[in-house]
């Protein structure tokens, strides 16, 4: 994923019962197909479709209840958009039946640690993010403690991407992720944040993945609700974009496609060409 005059957005499609921010919300195919459709023509540069939860105490879901869900979806997409699908799922067999369905890209908040992961990536030759998390889902806000944050994930996601590149991974399809609320206090995200151009100084696009996300809500406590969470989720989407991010995994993609743009505006110091509406 290289680098553009301003971040791609990455719209959040989620086929999951229990999903954080979307859950309930989108309990069909139709719904899902619709709700594809709307964050294309909002604007987004790629879909990142996942099946299940990694919410903060989700529970694992086995491989061919993730991999119905994702499927009809993906093939869905496909055939009507060219729009790059990003798969978000930790398990090589669903990330192989998903770019056989037409996914280019692998999001993995395991950054490949799964078994035969690696070798998955690397025989499909498809693009990958890697993500750090420190522990595992359903215990990963227990007590996240680091030493240095910033230089312990980045000297994680390192060492992924060597991995990677050593399993037959191409450079040049690897993102990096910090994985905000992954095993980190809202001290530990918004130092993450703050270094996003520390750790895209590794060499590799970065992507931020803040959205909606429960820390919005420990700065604003009266953002209870996910979708409160708008003001905050594009704050972090600026603020990363100034630091060089490359992606940003977004739920709200028109609002924030919105704030780039104008931001873009503002970093280049002309604005865009107008399409003759106000
Ligand atoms: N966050 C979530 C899921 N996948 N992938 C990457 N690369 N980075 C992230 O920060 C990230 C991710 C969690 O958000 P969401 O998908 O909205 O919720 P859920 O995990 O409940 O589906």
């Amino acid at each position: 994923m290289g680098a553009a005059l301003r971040p791609r957005v990455m719209g959040i499609v989620n086929v999951t019962p229990d999903s954080f921010s979307d859950g309930g919300r989108l309990p069909d195919l139709p719904a899902a197909i619709a709700h594809a459709r709307r964050l294309i023509a909002e604007g987004a540069d790629i879909l990142d479709i996942g099946g299940k939860s990694t919410r903060p105490g989700a529970r694992p879901v086995d491989a061919e209840a993730e991999t119905a869900r994702v499927l009809p979806l993906i093939r869905a997409v496909r055939t009507e958009s060219a729009i790059p699908i990003s798969i978000d799922t930790v398990k090589p067999v669903v990330a192989r039946a998903a770019m056989a369905a037409g996914a280019t890209i692998w999001n993995d908040v395991m950054a490949l640690r799964a078994e035969g992961a690696l070798e998955t990536a690397a025989d499909l030759g498809c693009e990958v993010v890697l993500m750090h998390m420190q522990g595992e889902p359903r215990t990963m806000q227990d007590d996240p403690r680091y030493d240095d944050v910033v230089a312990e994930v980045s000297a994680f996601l390192a060492e992924r991407a060597k991995a990677a590149i050593a399993a037959g991974v191409k450079t040049e399809a690897i993102t990096l992720d910090p994985g905000v609320g992954f095993g980190k206090t809202p001290d530990h995200n918004l130092a993450l944040i703050r270094a996003t151009g520390e750790i895209a100084r590794l060499g590799y696009p970065v992507l931020v993945g803040a959205s909606r996300k429960r820390f919005i809500r420990s700065i604003d406590p009266t953002a209870i609700e996910t979708d409160e969470r708008l003001g905050g989720s594009i704050a972090v989407a600026l603020a990363a974009a100034q630091r060089g991010a490359s992606v940003l995994r977004v739920h709200d993609v028109r609002e924030t496609v919105q704030a780039l743009t104008v931001w873009a505006a503002i970093t280049e110091g002309r604005v865009p060409p107008s399409d003759g509406r106000a």
